[in-house]
């Protein structure tokens, strides 16, 4: 299909590239720095010849989330946002723009989104999970109370959060320990973005802010898959639960979250999410350049759904949820 609209697509600058090269063999990383550091060459021509008609651009991972001092997180946050504008500025018709946030500091964080939303015009923001905050070893989730003002801004601002994935730090990754290849994209990164996305869920954030929508991507990181497990399990037990929300779990999968496809061409788990959550709720990506337009684009094309489907997930799903105009 034509008109494709795709959000979780990755740039990077020369401070931030070198995040993304332990991920690829040697031989591999040339080609990824090549197309990752592209904006409008190559990335333009595979948009023309895979039907697509726009990028929401976001910085490479887990950059900004990983510098400690929140003084210079905030400082390279900034630059990466003033270089996305000011290259989205060129090709308004084919690119908008997701906002990188220095998180250590929330209050820095949501000056950063005002910014980046009512100045520069862009559309979200997308932040690679938990941030380092002073030092390497001491991280915070999304869910603790000192990030509910920032959350405030972001519902107040009535713009889309991506919450990307990142690799647990390695004291958190003992069950990886000689075991590098589950690293990453592989199965970590989706097991860290879905406990991450439940903490959200469970920790009350949307009772207070019921308008906060938030974007996962990879085929909702397996969440449509086990989501009735985590409200039904042990159904038998009085109280099985005990958290902070007011509902289910998956009542809050289902009004404050919506999945890209994006690195999960397959069919199967298509099928399964639009079960789950509608495919109101399921919008087309790819993660270039880290998967392949090709691969996104002919499978998601010819995937075994309706036209009615494959318009709301390829194209208008994505142009209502950020307000595009859509040439
Ligand atoms: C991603 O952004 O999804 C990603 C990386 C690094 C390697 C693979 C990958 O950031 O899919
Ligand atoms: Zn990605």
């Amino acid at each position: 299909m034509k008109g494709k609209i795709g959000l979780e697509e990755h740039f990077a600058i020369d401070d931030t590239l070198m995040d993304s090269k332990g991920f690829f063999p040697e031989e591999t990383w040339i080609e990824v720095r090549d197309r990752i550091m592209d904006l409008h060459g190559r990335r333009l021509r595979l948009m023309d010849e895979f039907g697509m008609e726009m990028m929401i651009l976001s910085l490479n991972a887990p950059a900004i989330q990983a510098i400690p001092d929140p003084k210079k997180a905030n400082e390279m946050a900034r630059k990466a946002n003033d270089y996305l504008a000011e290259n989205v500025r060129k090709r308004p018709d084919r690119f908008q723009a997701l906002a990188a946030l220095p998180l250590q500091d929330p209050d820095l964080a949501a000056k950063e989104l005002q910014r980046c939303v009512k100045e520069l015009g862009m559309v979200g923001a997308l932040v690679n999970g938990f941030s380092q905050i002073g030092d390497p070893n001491t991280i915070a989730y999304l869910d603790e109370k000192q990030y509910w003002p920032f959350w405030g801004v972001c519902a107040e601002l009535d713009v889309p959060f991506y919450l990307h994935p990142r690799n647990p730090l390695p004291q958190d990754a003992r069950i990886y320990k000689d075991h590098g290849w589950l690293m990453g994209p592989t199965w970590a990164f989706g097991h860290e973005t879905a406990v991450h996305s439940l903490r959200l869920m469970g920790s009350g954030l949307f009772d207070k802010y019921p308008n906060l929508q938030i974007v996962i991507g990879h085929m909702g990181e397996g969440l449509p898959f086990s989501m009735w497990r985590v409200d039904n399990c042990n159904a038998w037990i009085p109280n099985r639960h005990s958290y902070p929300a007011k509902k289910k779990i998956g009542e809050y999968f289902q009004n404050n979250f919506h999945i890209t496809v994006s690195g999960n061409f397959h069919t199967q788990a298509l099928l399964n999410a639009m079960m789950v959550m509608s495919s109101d709720r399921i919008m087309f990506s790819t993660d270039w350049p880290f998967e392949n337009i090709d691969h996104a684009a002919l499978w998601f094309d010819a995937a075994p759904i309706s036209e009615a489907d494959r318009l709301k997930i390829g194209r208008t799903n994505a142009l209502k949820l950020f307000k595009l105009k859509g040439a």
